[in-house]
């Protein structure tokens, strides 16, 4: 008898039924809706444990010439595979009004065969795509948004503007990260918690509760490669990084990139650390390379309900109104005290060495 049974932890299931109870008045659509989303992600995390063996691996539709997403990404075949089935799992319960995805342009309307709901999701169905063929982590994100009251109330289709609610609206937020173990963060406000996907039940049981992030750390997260296309606030924070003990900080970082935000968002959780993802200058039409409704909103309130921060490097993230769906953003976060401090620096006039590098304390021509 697998052992997780004799254990006291509890499943996924009977977590959102306690958490349920603290509000008598709800219906349990929202906790069904929970546990379409974890069906879901239970058969992404096959598909991608099987990997080759099934097939699914490089791009989508590769002997047609392949795919290109509404970001103009070439669509890897996990990247569809995961959006359909996040869509036939939740799709039919009757608690949905319409969902969006990072994979979709415009928003999927709940086919009329099906009753609607009350809630909208949001999601990234696979996060990380660089990395699936090369078997590192990958992971799905969500987002829970209420649906307007006119849609509830008219049933009528949803449109792009349902979907531009602030951060701070979100009903629930969580990610699945497929690595050595398959877990589930979620919160659904009130805290943070982890369940692990016991493979012999196929249960996620909660295994991390009440996760919380250490205000400070030595470890940052970002893509040195884009450097040169940061603005003076980041290489300023970086290089005070870099610079360790000999610095201003006067304390040694260490660095780390996956290149899956989720495995990176997953490693501060767990330990702290700040990831940057900045605006900056490469791409004019990209203000910032993640997407606002459905990787930095999401991540944001698991971010900030664990005690850590979420910002544009500027602002807080979940203030932030969206106009787009598939608008992208600078994205900060991590341990509250780096957060600030990144915040502080956008704010703080730059030094004049700051406006020109040349003439930096630690270049070449200083005197
Ligand atoms: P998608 O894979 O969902 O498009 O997400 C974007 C992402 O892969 C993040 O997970 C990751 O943090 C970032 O892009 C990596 O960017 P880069 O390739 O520039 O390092």
């Amino acid at each position: 008898m697998p052992l997780t049974l004799r254990s006291n932890r509890s499943t996924l299931t009977q977590f959102l039924i306690e958490e349920r109870r603290r509000f008598p008045s709800a219906s349990g659509d929202f906790n069904a809706l929970i546990l379409d989303v974890a069906l879901a992600c239970k058969g992404i995390a096959k598909a991608v444990a099987y990997g080759e063996l099934a097939g699914v691996m490089g791009n989508h539709s590769a002997e047609e010439g392949g795919t290109v997403n509404v970001q103009g990404e070439t669509q890897k075949t996990l990247d569809v595979l995961s959006n359909d089935v996040f869509m036939r799992r939740t799709e039919w319960s009757g608690n949905l009004a319409g969902m969006a995805s990072e994979e979709m342009d415009d928003p999927y309307q709940i086919p009329k065969q099906f009753p609607r709901g009350n809630y909208l999701i949001v999601f990234d169905p696979l996060d990380g795509s660089s990395n699936i063929d090369v078997n590192v982590s990958v992971g799905s994100i969500f987002s829970i948004l209420r649906a307007p009251q006119d849609v509830i109330d008219s049933g009528r289709d949803v449109v792009d503007t349902d979907f531009f609610q602030s951060g701070s609206q979100q009903v629930a937020a969580g990610y699945a990260l497929y690595g050595p173990t398959t877990m589930m963060v979620l919160t659904v406000g009130g805290g943070v918690n982890g369940f692990t996907l016991d493979p012999n039940l196929g249960e996620f049981m909660l295994t991390h509760p009440k996760m919380h992030i250490p205000e400070d750390t030595h470890e940052f997260a970002i893509n040195a490669s884009n450097s040169r296309f940061w603005e003076a606030p980041v290489t300023r924070y970086v290089d005070e990084c870099l610079a360790g003990k000999t610095g201003a900080r006067g304390k040694d970082f260490n660095m780390r990139w996956i290149a899956s935000m989720v495995a990176e968002a997953h490693r501060i959780l767990m330990r702290g650390g700040v990831f940057l993802y900045p605006r900056d200058t490469k791409d004019a039409s990209k203000p910032g390379r993640l997407r606002l409704l459905y990787e930095a909103n999401p991540v944001g309130m698991i971010m900030e309900q664990a005690g850590g921060r979420a910002s544009t490097g500027e602002m807080p993230m979940l203030d932030v109104l969206p106009t787009s769906l598939h608008q992208r953003i600078g994205f900060v976060f991590g341990s509250k005290n780096e957060v600030d401090r990144i915040e502080r620096y956008h704010r703080e006039p730059l030094k004049a060495e700051e406006k020109n590098p040349l003439f930096a304390e630690r270049s070449l021509f200083r005197d």
